[in-house]
């Protein structure tokens, strides 16, 4: 006879051979009466959300005080964007908040991440602050409240004001990193007793790298690796900065995080030896954002490998830089596969086979254990006790058929892969707290323009109609079911 084993033992077993540290108790699977769907369950508890950025759904660029990012001057820029797009009316969100808190009410979501526009609320960068900005916000919030919804808010989600630019070259300047600091002041004071959970940045890699050293982004700068690595220090300088000064100034009880899109090193073969490489290439290939972040230093190997070109920073600077977190949000979208080697660093990152599937987008390889291994890492490497995922989801050829819907089958399938992931890290005890899918609905997908689309609602960009995708419907059963599968 075949020897049973129930789940909750099994989960026990891995989690003490595994040091992870809670667990949560689903039912046996071995249980009378139990169905093996009940194997797949998430705890209550954990929280289900839709993530957007300001620039991305808000559109109203030049309302009630906002002054211009450095998105809107790039995207205006003939030759940044695919088709010409900018982010001018975007998906209109500022005027349809309210249609869109129903889209996430209708979900049954628990928590919805956006972003706070800093050209709205300070529009200069620096100084005054717009109060029409701050009744905005409000506005959103209130309307949150009504349905129910936790607000987790990003500070910022790359729509640096333009006079920053203008006046410090962005992030060439720590000037760019206090204001970042004032900022957040403003944000802790003006919303904290409404918003209990803040992120500071969204994705280094993606302001910096892209926007300072190939241009592909705002500013559309391309400077040599000493301007980027300093660059990078003053990125990472400003969420250090902004978590101190929401410590200073928020309301008890506020959760501080970050949202990261960390390279996410899975191990090809899930062994020892490659468990281990791909450890230690989580540290290495993320040195200069998330392991500086979480250990308040730079990574020897990432120094020395600058050389001459390694940034410049002072001992306070690094304390700030390292200040204890509540929280981690890691936005997961593709892996990177790592393999152990006889190499001088332990690792090899293979070449990519050129049949490795991927989605609407280029760059979004599909790998769904990242759902598995971001929050493993975090918790084993780094000890982290909250992890969230703050997006996951993918672009698709979405096609409107004839009676008017989308049957987007490939989205469900990579959505529905990442939880069934994300489910098996929970249930050995990895302590991931909740999910966020990216993104509510379609909107401006930065350099791709409108050509991407990356929501479960559908949005006509010519009337503002929103259509849930048949994605939308397999989310709400997701979260009414709490199972993936
Ligand atoms: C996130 O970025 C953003 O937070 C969000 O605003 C965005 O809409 C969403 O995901 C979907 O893109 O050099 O060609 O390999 C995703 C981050 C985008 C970072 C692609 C790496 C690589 C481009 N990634 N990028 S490429």
């Amino acid at each position: 006879m075949k020897k049973q084993i129930s789940r909750r033992r099994f989960g026990r077993a891995l989690g003490t051979a595994m040091g992870a540290t809670a667990l949560c108790s689903p039912p046996a699977v071995s249980a009378p009466g139990a169905t093996a769907a009940d194997y797949y369950r998430f705890p209550d508890g954990f929280v289900w959300g839709c993530a957007t950025a300001a620039y991305q759904v808000e559109g109203a660029v030049a309302e009630d005080g906002r002054r211009p990012s450095i998105w809107d001057t790039f995207a205006h820029t003939p030759g940044k964007v695919q088709n010409g797009d900018n982010g001018d009316v975007a998906s209109d969100s500022y005027h349809r908040y309210k249609q869109d808190v129903q889209l996430l009410k209708s979900l049954g979501v628990q928590a919805y991440r956006f972003s706070i526009a800093w050209p709205r609320v300070i529009p200069e960068g620096t100084g005054r602050v717009n109060e029409k900005a701050i009744a905005y916000y409000e506005r959103l919030l209130d309307e949150l409240a009504a349905a129910r919804i936790e607000p987790y808010a990003t500070l910022f989600h790359w729509d640096l004001p333009q006079a920053l630019e203008d006046r410090f070259g962005g992030w060439q300047s720590p000037d760019t990193s206090k204001a970042f600091a004032a900022y957040a002041e403003v944000v802790a004071k003006r919303f904290s007793d409404r918003v209990r959970y803040f992120f500071t940045t969204n994705e280094f890699s993606c302001f910096t790298d892209d926007g300072y050293a190939t241009g592909e982004k705002a500013p559309g700068k391309r400077l040599p690796p000493a301007g980027v690595n300093q660059v990078r220090h003053h990125a990472v300088l400003a969420h250090g900065l902004a978590v101190q000064a929401l410590r200073a100034s928020a309301r008890a009880g506020t959760q501080v995080g970050i949202a990261e899109n960390a390279t996410l090193c899975v191990p090809a073969i899930e062994s020892p030896e490659h468990v281990r490489a791909a450890q230690k290439a989580m540290r290495d290939i993320n040195a200069p954002f998330l392991t500086a972040v979480l250990e308040g230093k730079y990574l020897d190997s990432y120094l020395s490998s600058a050389g001459r070109d390694a940034p410049r920073y002072t001992a306070a600077e690094m304390s700030a830089i390292g200040s204890p977190l509540d929280f981690v949000g890691i936005n997961a979208y593709a892996p990177t596969y790592i393999c152990a080697a006889d190499s001088p660093s332990g690792y090899i990152q293979p070449a990519r086979p050129s049949s490795a599937p991927r989605m609407a987008s280029s760059w979004l390889y599909i790998g769904p254990e990242i759902a598995y291994w971001a929050p493993r890492h975090l918790a084993e490497i780094w000890k982290v006790k909250d992890i969230y995922i703050t997006e996951n989801g993918c672009s698709s050829d979405d096609q409107l058929t004839a009676d008017g819907k989308i049957y987007d089958t490939d989205r469900i399938m990579y959505l529905r892969n990442h939880l069934v992931h994300a489910h098996r890290a929970v249930a050995e005890g990895w302590p991931l707290r909740g999910y966020f899918l990216w993104s509510l609905m379609d909107n401006f997908e930065w350099s791709d323009g409108y050509g991407k689309r990356f929501g479960i609602h559908y949005v006509d960009f010519r009337t503002q109609r929103r259509i849930p995708k048949l994605s939308a419907a397999y989310y709400r059963e997701v979260i009414a079911r709490r199972m993936a599968v």
